[in-house]
């Protein structure tokens, strides 16, 4: 069959365009069973989608949503079911809420496959050529004598390193953006992949949504890892790697197993990035070390708060503010960059706690900050807490994204307000008001390449929303 994988392109900020690392795998599968497959990224496509679809006469249109791209999905879908296609959904939001979707409100989406799709998607296929029956499709909801249907699920993967490489080779690579977040725009001569070496993440933050794994972690085996790197190093000519796991650190001698690959391979000449928070948990002084001779320029940290209070028993983060500073002390021993995550507004939160992040932020230095707001996705605690002693006041999906003040919430004892006024509030502090930092950066080449796109950010951060150019995403 002809199937395409799209991701539809979102109305919120989203300047990080990076591989939809995840369609990679599904096309893979499919590949791998024969089928004639291509990926359509409306985040970086130049052609239409009509376009697409007739140039490679596709038969079968199968959309991504996360929880704040759905409302641009269910419009993708709308425009496959005008091209005569048949549409399948699937993804982190489809597999939280996959009724919604196939429901009367919905003529346009056909199918919904929850969870892990690497096997249910061929599976799906497979019934759509009238090789097996519908019902035989692991985590999947349809329509059935105008009522829904919905198989058992799938289940997650037991070995990862069972399913193929993702197919690395569909994406229009140089589209997508340098590895920098926030700051960077388009690089033309990056070809910056992302690899994921490890599935899942067993913590139990209140504010993460883990739709797909819940609270498991699955590993790949190093060799299995170091297979695609060097794919992706030798092969498809990466300028840079970054690792998307959520915790690819959880067991510190593995990641150290890795970085010693690296090395042994003679793979450490790519610059790589984690591109999410590490656990500082899980590190050590060596780890660092083994990092940057592996080729690691820059690493993430989930900092969160500066409250030890709001991290224990709001965020539970379980770690400590000491780890945290231990954890950006090592990396910087070992010659590495920083990133801290920050988090404002968690319910609970009030001025004190929030300046205490601010503070930390500045006392940590990284170099590059990056500050979220708290958004409750369906399904975490942090929800569940909100349904029940406040109120969220986001209207539509798309008002769930963490660099929007568009999902804001109220709880006894919170001021919603104040929560924006100190999250923009650190930006400028961290930013703007340190003449060394602004300095640093006016000096770099780098930042009169990129001013278009920091201009861009730096509009959402710093001029108030009314004086903004209405109909311009933020
Ligand atoms: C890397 C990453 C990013 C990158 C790249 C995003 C991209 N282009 O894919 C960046 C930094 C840009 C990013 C941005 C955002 N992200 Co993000 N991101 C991730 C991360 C860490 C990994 C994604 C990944 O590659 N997973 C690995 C693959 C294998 O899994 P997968 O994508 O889920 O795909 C599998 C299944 O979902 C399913 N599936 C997926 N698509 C489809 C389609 C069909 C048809 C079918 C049948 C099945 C199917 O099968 C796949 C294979 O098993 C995840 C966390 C996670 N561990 O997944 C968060 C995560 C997906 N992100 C999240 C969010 C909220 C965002 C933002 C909205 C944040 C914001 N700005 O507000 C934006 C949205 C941008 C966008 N256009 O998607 C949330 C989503 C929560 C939710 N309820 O939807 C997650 C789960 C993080 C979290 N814990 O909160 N993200
Ligand atoms: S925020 Fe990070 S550490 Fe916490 S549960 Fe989510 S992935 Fe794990």
């Amino acid at each position: 069959m002809r199937v395409l994988l799209a991701s539809p392109e979102s109305a919120l900020w989203n300047e990080r365009k990076h591989i939809p690392l995840g369609l990679g795998y599904l096309a893979a599968a499919l590949r791998e069973n024969g089928h004639q497959v291509g990926i359509y990224d409306a985040a970086v496509e130049e052609d239409s989608l009509e376009d697409v679809v007739r140039r490679g006469r596709y038969e079968l249109l199968g959309i991504s949503a996360v929880t704040p791209l759905i409302v641009d999905a269910w419009q993708m879908a709308k425009e496959g079911k005008r091209l005569g296609l048949i549409t399948v959904l699937g993804g982190p939001h489809l597999t939280l809420l996959p009724g919604e979707s196939i429901s009367d409100a919905h003529p346009e989406v056909d199918y919904v496959i929850q969870g892990e799709a690497e096997e249910s998607l061929v599976e799906f296929v497979a019934a759509l050529e009238g090789r097996r029956p519908l019902e035989t499709v692991h985590g999947l909801y349809w329509r059935r004598n105008g009522e829904t249907a919905a198989n058992p699920p799938a289940g997650l993967i037991p070995n990862l390193d069972s399913i193929p490489y993702p197919a690395h080779d569909l994406f229009k690579i140089t589209r997508y953006a340098n590895l920098q977040p926030l700051t960077d725009g388009l690089d033309p001569k990056a070809r910056a992949y992302t690899i994921m070496t490890s599935r899942g993440c067993p913590y139990k933050c209140t504010y993460c949504s883990k739709p797909i794994t819940g609270d498991t972690w699955r590993p790949r085996s190093i060799a299995n890892v170091i297979g695609e790197w060097r794919w992706l190093a030798r092969d498809l000519k990466a300028t840079e790697i970054g690792l998307t796991d959520d915790i690819w650190n959880l067991k510190l001698d593995r990641a150290k197993g890795l970085c010693r690959a690296l090395i042994a391979e003679g793979l450490n000449n790519v610059p790589w990035v984690t591109v999410h928070g590490m656990k500082v948990n899980h590190t050590d002084p060596e780890l660092f070390q083994l990092m940057k001779q592996a080729g690691c320029k820059r690493v993430g940290f989930g900092v969160e708060s500066g409250d030890p209070n709001i991290l224990r028993h709001v965020i539970k983060k379980a770690q400590t503010l000491e780890q945290v500073r231990n954890a950006f002390h090592w990396a910087r021993d070992a010659g590495l960059q920083t990133m801290g995550f920050f988090i404002f507004g968690m319910p609970e939160e009030n001025e004190e706690t929030m300046e205490k992040t601010i503070r930390l932020a500045l006392e940590l230095d990284p170099d590059l900050a990056n500050f979220m707001l708290a958004t409750p996705y369906p399904g975490t605690e942090m929800y569940e807490v909100i349904q029940k002693y406040g109120n969220v006041f986001a209207r539509e999906w798309q008002d769930y994204a963490i660099h929007s003040d568009r999902a804001r919430f109220t709880m006894p004892n919170y001021d919603p307000d104040l929560v924006v006024r100190k999250w923009k509030e650190a930006y400028r502090r961290f930013y703007l008001y340190r003449p060394r930092r602004v300095w640093e950066k006016v000096s770099k080449r780098s930042f009169w390449t990129e001013l278009p796109s920091t201009l861009m950010n730096a509009r959402r951060f710093f001029v108030p929303e009314r004086m903004r150019v209405p109909g311009k995403a933020v």
